[in-house]
């Protein structure tokens, strides 16, 4: 006798005929809590597996048709579901029909002289394989939904990181590189140089008597000169040189691979650019003037790192300020007695831990010092 079935919701397609056998299977079927459609033409099948849930096939096909061997892929085809399963039901017992069924993709052969209980207990475990099939389906596609999203999140997280980092480097007034950034690149920059022996180059620049322009035409239009300073240099300079705002009206160019000639008629031309630009303030019109200090590694050889380029341009930035503004300072035209001064100077403040180079707001105090 046939079990009755859990689930009473599948769907099972007969294509058969009207033979007595094939009414007590259906049946038997029926009885076993299946809803069955039956149908005598395969051409009516494949109608019926695309356009109704069919969870299998069962098929009484003539054995001896060859065509007929082929069909369970063929009703496969059409059928919208990831797997259908497909038992074929022989006329006759013959094992060389059976293995053509099978071997032609046939899941499982049952004879129609079948015991109604063994079809159903044969539909039973293809329906629990089936059900596994689906499952595993399931799972495929929510585990492809969640790596989807998955990568969503990581493409977004990697954006946001980008982001941040732009900001976290950048400056928010004159969208150039802000001295973390600066500092940062410097270090690359400078360990390639090493690396390469290629020359670094390095440029120190700060607006000449800024504080007036802010005294006399306030800090709003001393925010609006730092602005468009900052775009002279932009368009001064190659892609690949740097430009920092380093404190409040100075900035850094960093001129990778640049020898201090290249480096020198670079500052020149800024300084020039500078000088002749003129900014629009309210209707009035203003100049500013810059000065520049230029070191350069390694023709500048006392620089052994990153710190002390940056801290020698910043000396000749101070000597050129102390010999009139609106000029160039290069390291290498510092006379020698001065420029040993200047290392030593350094290297006494790397021994009192202080290794760093001078933050902008003692400028005044080393201006001082430097000629010295
Ligand atoms: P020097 O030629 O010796 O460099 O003279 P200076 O006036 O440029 O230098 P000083 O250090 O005396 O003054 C710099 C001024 O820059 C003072 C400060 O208020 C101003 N400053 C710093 N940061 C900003 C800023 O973000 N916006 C504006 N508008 N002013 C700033
Ligand atoms: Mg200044
Ligand atoms: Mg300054």
């Amino acid at each position: 006798m046939a079990t009755k079935q859990a689930n009473p919701k599948k769907n099972i397609l007969f294509v058969t005929g009207e033979s007595s056998q094939a009414i007590c299977h259906r049946l038997e079927l029926l009885r076993a809590g299946w809803a069955v459609t039956r149908v005598s033409e395969f051409i009516e099948a494949l109608s019926v597996v695309r356009n109704q849930r069919v969870d299998l096939a069962l098929l009484n096909l003539p054995g001896d048709d060859a065509v007929a061997t082929d069909l369970p892929n063929v009703l496969r085809g059409v059928a919208p579901a990831a797997y259908l399963p497909v038992i074929v039901v022989a006329d006759t017992a013959a094992e060389q029909q059976r293995c053509r069924f099978l071997n032609a993709g046939a899941d499982d052969v049952v004879c129609l002289a079948t015991a109604g209980g063994e079809l159903v207990a044969r539909v039973g475990a293809m329906l629990r394989i089936k059900d596994l099939h689906d499952q595993l389906a399931e799972s495929r596609v929510a585990l492809q939904e969640a790596l989807r999203r998955e990568r969503e999140l990581l493409a977004k997280l990697r954006r946001d990181n980008a982001n941040l980092q732009t900001l976290v480097t950048t400056d928010a007034l004159t969208h150039v590189e802000n001295r973390r950034g600066f500092q940062d690149i410097l270090a690359h920059e400078f360990k390639i140089a090493l690396r390469y022996n290629q020359p670094l180059s390095l440029l120190a620049l700060d607006v000449d008597h800024f504080k007036m322009v802010n005294d006399c035409h306030g800090h709003p239009s001393g925010d609006y000169v730092l602005k468009e300073f900052a775009v002279i240099l932009k368009q001064s300079v190659r892609e690949s040189d740097v430009v920092a705002r380093t404190g409040g009206e100075e900035f850094g160019i960093l001129l990778p691979k640049a020898a201090p000639d290249q480096a020198a008629s670079l500052a020149q031309r800024v300084r020039e650019a500078v000088a002749q630009r003129q900014f629009n303030i309210y209707g009035r019109t203003i100049r500013v003037t810059t000065s520049v200090g230029l070191a350069t590694y390694p023709h500048d050889a006392e620089i052994t790192e990153p710190e002390m380029l940056v801290y020698l341009a910043d000396q000749a930035l101070l000597m050129a300020k102390e010999t009139g503004r609106d000029r160039v300072t290069a390291l290498c035209d510092v006379p020698m007695p001065i420029r040993i001064r200047w290392r030593l100077r350094y290297q006494q403040r790397d021994l009192a831990g202080q290794d760093t180079p001078p933050c902008p707001q003692k400028l005044a105090t080393n201006r001082r010092q430097a000629s010295r």
